[in-house]
């Protein structure tokens, strides 16, 4: 009875979200128009990669227009590109489950140097089927996904250390180990945690899991890294110390306090060294892309090397935090971190010199599943009092202030880090997520704008049916004063995202390749070079592609029942001149070859006739002549190849 009197507390809190803040219509200056004018032909001031959520894609848009630039796809087919359905894409989507093409994508991080983005990668986690992805900003294409084992929700991920030497990603459901069962009811006794320590490589980007904590059955929310005097530290928001199983929402919020773990994962890196790691049965694919074979491979990997409970007493201290913390973010210095308690009516800010301390003075308040936990008053710095309703991430400044973000009471509220004072609070439209500052999570900030992003649109833009566009809000944050710039519409639901300054990008980014490094093992460098070839049922076609015929453009000796295989090759050498490839009835995919690169698109024709193939890229003045035909014969019969 008193579980449903809570459950019915809860909703009604969340529920109001769905009220609508008073003066949404006149909350904009007559000068917030030129304030996100960029004129045509103008290139915006920073790149914003944004989350898309459920669509397991990724976003780019140009700031402060609210441009949308590009969808990349990562954990998604785009027919738009043929990627998830070229023959080269495939792999990327494989998992130890098999092929996934779709996940939800929560957070995403650029890769910093010294704190600070360095503009070379972006990751973003899956949430579902447990992955993190590596874009590279040269070719804004995904080029790496790697399968987590043991861990089942991959939430509190993709965060990075200062120097990208690790990208962390914890677990936010607590289950045994993968492939194991037990009752659900022995969740205390055999369920637990897992906490992934994926090195990259500082040239390549490659990433690999190098080691593994298990840690105590709870959930892992959000996290991120400590900097400056953090250095060394990895900070975790958890719920659910009750150790709940079912009805979480309601049972998991029973405590007054639940957990931020603070990690040393220098520590443990060194433990690792040292030889102290266990290996550990696992199954996870690695799945990588080659730019000059421009071919995907997926690897299954078996194990994984993990840092067991009983070894962590030194590396994992729990600091009590009130109320189902989400966001635990840490200011540009190093020295604040906030815990986000999604039920609590204020906001507490702890201070990693008092977190030292009473660690080298062993100031513990007993224990939690075997590991010390500190005491509240001694590790706070202080709290921001009656700030809003469902507090749930914050970002910073460069100025010494923090934004954080209200669900329930759906605003923005700034205020400063040192004095806990608030400043100021803008309504958002309607019950914000997550908040991006440009650099907001880094040590450097850009603090210009701030970012909203809306988990509920209402009636924002123009009626769609049930269905709404999801919404983000841009606002000036270079006065004293907030205010709201913009509305734009995102792809997806929008959680986390980065915005960078487009300088330190834009310069890098590659224009075509190189048709004379193309390693693809079916390339044609040259009209020359294409040919077609049979064995037994399989036919590949080289074929290559430039303004404007297709080459070769008549192909007979087709048969019912074949495997046809077109590796076209896009010969242009000049930048946005790519070409697009399609056949009649091909149910694989539809191809987007960019300059100097080879995809291959697969066809098995089920009738006999005639099949017209063409670009469908508008490329030239004689695009509607860039097509072909092939002729389909019958199974069995002896039409020669012909091309
Ligand atoms: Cu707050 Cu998944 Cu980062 Cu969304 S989570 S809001
Ligand atoms: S054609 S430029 Cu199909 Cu009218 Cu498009
Ligand atoms: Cu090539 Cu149109």
């Amino acid at each position: 009875m008193l579980k449903h009197t809570t459950l019915y507390l809860l909703s009604a809190i969340f529920l109001m979200a769905a009220c609508k803040p008073k003066g949404a219509g006149d909350a904009v200056n007559s000068d917030a128009a030129s304030k996100v004018y960029v004129a045509p032909g103008q290139y915006d001031e920073f790149y914003g990669f944004v989350s898309g959520g459920f669509s397991g894609q990724l976003s780019v848009y140009g700031f402060p227009s609210g441009r949308l630039l590009k969808v990349l796809p990562v954990f998604s087919q785009n027919p738009e590109t043929g990627y998830g359905y070229s023959e080269e894409t495939l792999p990327m989507l494989n998992t130890s489950h098999g092929f996934v093409p779709y996940d939800d994508l929560h957070h995403v991080q650029v890769s910093q140097t010294n704190g600070e983005m360095d503009g070379r990668w972006v990751f973003v986690n899956g949430n579902n089927t447990p992955r993190v992805a590596r874009l590279d900003l040269k070719t804004f294409k995904t080029v790496e996904i790697l399968e987590l084992p043991h861990s089942a929700g991959n939430h509190s991920s993709p965060f990075l250390t200062e120097n990208t030497e690790y990208v962390v990603a914890g677990t936010r459901f607590s289950v045994p180990d993968d492939g194991v069962e037990y009752p659900i009811h022995t969740y205390k006794d055999n369920f637990k945690g897992t906490i992934s320590f994926i090195g990259v490589d500082k040239e390549k980007g490659d990433m690999n899991i190098a080691f593994q904590l298990e840690v105590p059955a709870l959930n892992f929310d959000l996290s991120h890294s400590g900097k400056g005097p953090s250095s060394g530290w990895f900070f975790f928001s958890t719920y659910n110390t009750e150790k709940a199983y079912t009805l979480l929402e309601v049972n998991a919020s029973q405590r007054d306090k639940d957990f931020i773990m603070a990690v040393n994962w220098k520590k443990a890196e060194e433990m690792i060294k040292a030889g102290k790691g266990k290996k550990k049965p696992a199954k996870y694919a690695h799945n990588k892309w080659d730019e000059h074979k421009h071919s995907a491979t997926s690897e299954i990997k078996n194990e994984v090397l993990v840092l067991t409970p009983d070894q962590l007493k030194e590396v994992c201290y729990f600091i009590p935090c009130p109320k189902s913390p989400h966001g635990t973010d840490v200011d540009p210095s190093g020295e604040f971190i906030v815990g986000s308690g999604k039920l609590a009516a204020l906001l507490p800010v702890f201070a990693f010199s008092k977190i030292k301390k009473a660690i080298e003075n062993k100031d513990f308040d007993g224990e939690y599943d075997g590991f010390n936990v500190l005491k509240y008053e001694s590790v706070l710095h202080g709290e921001v009092e009656k700030p809003g309703l469902g507090p749930l991430h914050t970002e910073f400044d460069d100025k010494g202030n923090a934004y954080t973000s209200f669900f329930v009471s759906s605003e923005i509220v700034k205020w400063n880090v040192k004095s806990l004072e608030i400043l100021d609070r803008v309504p958002t439209y309607y019950s914000i997520g997550h908040l991006t500052v440009p650099g907001g999570d880094t040590k450097k900030p850009y603090g210009k704008y701030v970012v909203a992003y809306n988990k509920i649109t209402k009636d924002r833009y123009l009626p769609t049916g049930p269905e709404l566009t999801q919404s983000a809000q841009l606002y000036d944050i270079s006065g004293d004063k907030m205010q709201l710039l913009l509305d734009f519409p995102t792809i997806g639901e929008p959680h986390y995202s980065q915005i960078i300054p487009a300088s330190i990008i834009k310069d890098n980014s590659l224009k075509f390749y190189k048709i004379e490094e193309n390693q693809h093992p079916y390339v044609a460098k040259g009209e020359d070079q294409t040919k077609i070839t049979r064995e037994g049922n399989k036919v590949h076609v080289y074929m290559t592609l430039i303004r404007s015929h297709l080459t070769p453009d008549n192909i007979e000796g087709i048969r019912v029942g074949d495997e046809v295989y077109f590796h076209v090759t896009n010969l242009e050498q000049d930048w946005d001149l790519p070409h697009g490839f399609a056949i009649k009835g091909a149910n694989t995919a539809e191809l987007l070859i960019m300059p100097g690169e080879t995809q291959t698109l697969k066809w098995t024709p089920k009738q006999t006739g005639i099949t017209p193939f063409y670009c469908s890229d508008f490329c030239s003045a004689l695009h509607q002549e860039m097509s072909g035909y092939i002729r389909v014969s019958p199974a069995g019969s002896n039409t020669p190849l012909r091309y």
